[in-house]
């Protein structure tokens, strides 16, 4: 490491350790469910008496006990879990940060630790952990299943809510550690947008996290199931069938510019999936919950063909080619199409990509797309040392570790620190970007040799 960044860093700590701060802080992400775990701090001994947890803090998140999802007391364990609320910009919450998917802050609580008050943070960050500790397992617990386990069921619940994923009926997915309808019917949508073929239902899902699932569950590129917003490249004419996974919105995004662009034709979406992902109109009833899309045509279209690509037609062909070649995270499995001069058309054009001719007459109006998962991209962990899990290792680590030594840290977690300092990965969302560090001065020679004398007191 750069000295001139450690010294740096060094000053950075002692700023920060001069600050207000509670007695004990955390940090986890806000698409987990975040373990505190008080009896394994290290400046709390084993055998303390925990009492008084005071949450007022926490109003709007859900935050569950050891009594519940471990069938362990509270007053012996010290442990509980903070589930973020999910909901997008959560400004009657305070979210920090707009841009980041669900809640970002710091929250505040106290209690009493064998009689004595406490306070403590959880300050909640960004994305969520894909592997290792704090990911979303793979695990047997199903509707009707007698032996369920409560955290990893609430584990389920908190990713699934935060991926935009609700019961069938539109009720959000609730945190509570019971594996009730809620979250059976949220959780066979999310599998429904990867499991089966080209006209999965909820009902061709099992309804179990099992590898595939656990895996899209922690993926970097987890669908996360949303209304579709029109942009220049594309109206909506959908009523109700205006929700989708994200990686068919991003398909639609990127080949409805290219469509556009090939033949200055505004898209027009006429049905995707309903707010739940259940209940479809009839006629859309084979779309694969959460994926699929219907184009409009023009009305010249609306027609078997006749042997003569009318320039209407043609500029079908155009889409359909477009939507192939987007570089979308959702990739096009099959087009449906009535007519035989645009079935002619894209075969001739895009011929490995699969084409069904509905005889029935049902795709006369509009171009019906199949939509397929992208490659899964493996889960993130959290980076070793990231005490405050902004996806580097830096000073505002040792500020952390700093802030907390002798409550949430010890002396060979600063070691840790030093070996890991300035490693980092791709941050969990592009709002928690790398700041700049700026030039040290001579102070923090000063800081530097003062830091290091407290921390040997404290080893
Ligand atoms: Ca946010
Ligand atoms: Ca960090
Ligand atoms: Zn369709």
């Amino acid at each position: 490491m750069p000295s001139t960044l450690r010294l740096f860093a060094l000053l950075a700590a002692l700023t920060a350790s001069s600050l207000h701060a509670a007695d004990f802080g955390f940090f986890g992400r806000s698409g987990d469910a975040i373990e505190i775990n008080l009896a394994a701090v290290p400046g709390i001994g084993a055998g303390s008496a925990f009492s008084n947890l005071n949450l007022a803090g926490f109003a709007g998140h859900t935050v569950l006990t050891s009594d519940l999802l471990a069938n362990q007391p509270f007053e012996n364990s010290g442990r509980f879990w903070v589930f973020p609320d999910p909901a997008r910009n959560t400004s009657r919450l305070g979210d920090a940060n707009g841009n980041a998917r669900g809640f970002q802050g710091t929250l505040s609580g106290s209690l009493l630790v064998n009689g004595e008050s406490k306070t403590f943070s959880v300050t909640v960050q960004p994305g969520y952990t894909g592997s290792g500790l704090g990911s979303v397992g793979q695990s047997l617990e199903a509707l009707g299943r007698a032996a369920n386990n409560p955290l990893y069921v609430a584990q389920q619940q908190q990713r699934l809510r935060y991926l935009g994923f609700v019961s069938e009926g539109g009720a959000p997915v609730a945190v509570n550690g019971n594996f009730g309808t809620g979250v059976d019917t949220a959780l066979r949508t999310f599998q429904g947008a990867f499991i089966g073929g080209i006209n999965t239902t909820q009902a061709n899902t099992d309804g179990i996290i099992g590898p595939t699932t656990a895996g899209w569950l922690n993926a970097q590129n987890a669908p996360i199931f949303q209304e579709i917003a029109p942009t220049a490249a594309y109206t909506v004419s959908a009523v109700s069938e205006r929700f989708a996974t994200s990686w068919t919105l991003d398909l639609i995004a990127k080949g409805s510019i290219l469509a556009k662009a090939a033949t200055g034709i505004t898209q027009r979406v006429t049905a995707l999936s309903t707010a739940d992902g259940y209940g479809s109109a009839a006629i859309h009833s084979t779309h694969r919950v959460g994926t699929d899309i219907d184009l409009a045509t023009n009305s010249s279209t609306h027609n078997w063909g006749n042997g003569v690509t009318s320039t209407d037609e043609a500029n079908v062909v155009k889409h359909a080619v477009a939507f192939v070649d987007a570089a979308a995270s959702g990739r096009v499995i099959r087009f449906i199409t009535s007519n035989q001069d645009i079935y002619d058309g894209i075969h001739a054009a895009r011929p490995s990509v699969p084409l069904y001719y509905d005889t029935s007459g049902g795709h006369q109006d509009h171009l019906h797309i199949d939509v397929g998962p992208p490659t899964r991209i493996t889960g993130r962990t959290n980076l070793a040392s990231d005490f405050n899990l902004d996806d580097v290792v830096n000073a505002q680590d040792l500020a952390v570790w700093q802030q907390y030594a002798g409550a949430n840290f010890t002396g060979s977690d600063f070691l840790t620190w030093q070996r890991r300092f300035g490693t980092s990965q791709t941050a969990a969302s592009a709002e928690s970007a790398v700041q700049n560090v700026p030039e040290p001065s001579s102070l923090a020679l000063l800081a530097c040799s003062a830091l290091l004398g407290r921390k040997r007191s404290r080893q």
